[in-house]
């Protein structure tokens, strides 16, 4: 017997059902079934029991699990297929190992733990134990590597749309792909890619969001923040989990992993980097301009001091007033 199957069953339903039921159901002695509600029980799952009526799940842990999330979760595609890992090194490289055993478009993996959390460029995601959420889509867009360039922002637009919703923070995006609020990063963003010359294999998502986390290493704590030291408040993290799913769904497929108008519109309202002093790298050339807008593909359109509009699509850039 595994806890899945007694638990498929208790979070179908508010009513009570028998041990005679559960055993019944799972092939199982009624003492086994006892046995496992016992472990469940161990585990933060509120079972309760009464006397001829039989069990009922009353609520779930607070830690990330597939079944709270799943119960959350109205999405087609994005989470049909979810695991919550207890402990990972990271959630990309686990998703993808298993694209490149095949597994399908809208896999996710989240961690209750994260121990060599990737940010870009060879950097470093640092994330606590069941005080974060770290989690990976794969997907399979049917598009050429040219046209992925839009993927990282419409992630960063749903996830800063979830958070503004689920919060009621006034969560920004700094481009290209950190949801920030005033001037401190609250989640990121790395999207890795395995392509073939003219089409992509399959495309991770990594995304990664302070949560309950109230301290920081002293390195990142002038610029990290998180919900709970914004809000002072705890969220449901399986919830919040559900809730992003949807809304990357939503903004991914509206066009086909496309930056819409629609969805460029509301990239560019929420940007907090258009309008304001930039400093970006060239090869070894530092460049100070005036970020103007954003394109259709993602790029950044910065003003140099001369009028000129020229292209940011890769490297650092830092954002004045930001960090
Ligand atoms: C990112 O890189 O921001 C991408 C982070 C992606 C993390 C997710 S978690 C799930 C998935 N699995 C992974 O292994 N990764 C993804 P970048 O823009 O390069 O920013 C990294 C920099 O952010 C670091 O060098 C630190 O300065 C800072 N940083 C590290 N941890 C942070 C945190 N928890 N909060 C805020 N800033 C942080």
């Amino acid at each position: 017997m595994n806890n899945q199957t007694i638990l498929d069953i208790l979070t179908q339903t508010n009513e009570y059902i028998s041990g005679q039921a559960l055993a019944n159901q799972l092939g199982v002695s009624r003492q086994a079934v006892w046995k496992e509600i016992q472990s469940l029980r161990a585990l933060g799952y509120d079972i309760e029991s009464v006397t001829n009526r039989g069990y009922r799940l009353n609520s779930m842990p607070g830690y990330l699990n597939a079944h709270a999330v799943k119960a959350a979760l109205n999405t087609k595609i994005i989470g049909s297929e979810l695991t919550v890992l207890d402990s990972v090194g990271s959630t990309n490289d686990y998703l993808k190992q298993r694209g490149a055993e095949g597994c399908k478009s809208g896999a996710v993996a989240a961690t209750r733990e994260q121990t060599k959390g990737k940010g870009r460029l060879g950097r470093t995601w640092q994330s606590k134990r069941d005080e974060n959420i770290a989690f990976s889509v794969l997907l399979r867009p049917e598009i050429a590597p040219s046209e992925s360039a839009s993927v990282t922002p419409l992630a960063g637009l749903a996830v800063c749309k979830a958070l503004r919703d689920f919060t009621g923070l006034d969560c920004r995006i700094k481009w290209p792909n950190d949801v920030i609020v005033g001037r401190k990063k609250l989640c990121g963003i790395l999207t890795e890619m395995s392509a073939e010359f003219d089409a992509v294999e399959y495309i991770v998502l990594g995304i990664g969001i302070n949560v309950d986390q109230a301290v920081f290493p002293d390195e990142i704590a002038y610029k990290a923040t998180s919900l709970l030291l914004e809000t002072g408040r705890h969220y449901d993290k399986n919830k919040l989990l559900a809730a992003m799913l949807e809304h990357l769904e939503a903004e991914l497929f509206r066009d086909n992993f496309k930056m819409s108008q629609t969805a460029l519109n509301e990239y560019t309202d929420l940007c907090a980097t258009i309008g304001k002093g930039i400093t970006f790298t060239r090869g070894s050339r530092r460049i100070n301009g005036m970020a103007v807008d954003v394109a259709e593909n993602g790029e950044l359109k910065v003003m140099l001091s001369d009028g000129s509009i020229c292209s940011v699509y890769y490297g650092e850039v830092t954002t004045q007033g930001i960090y």
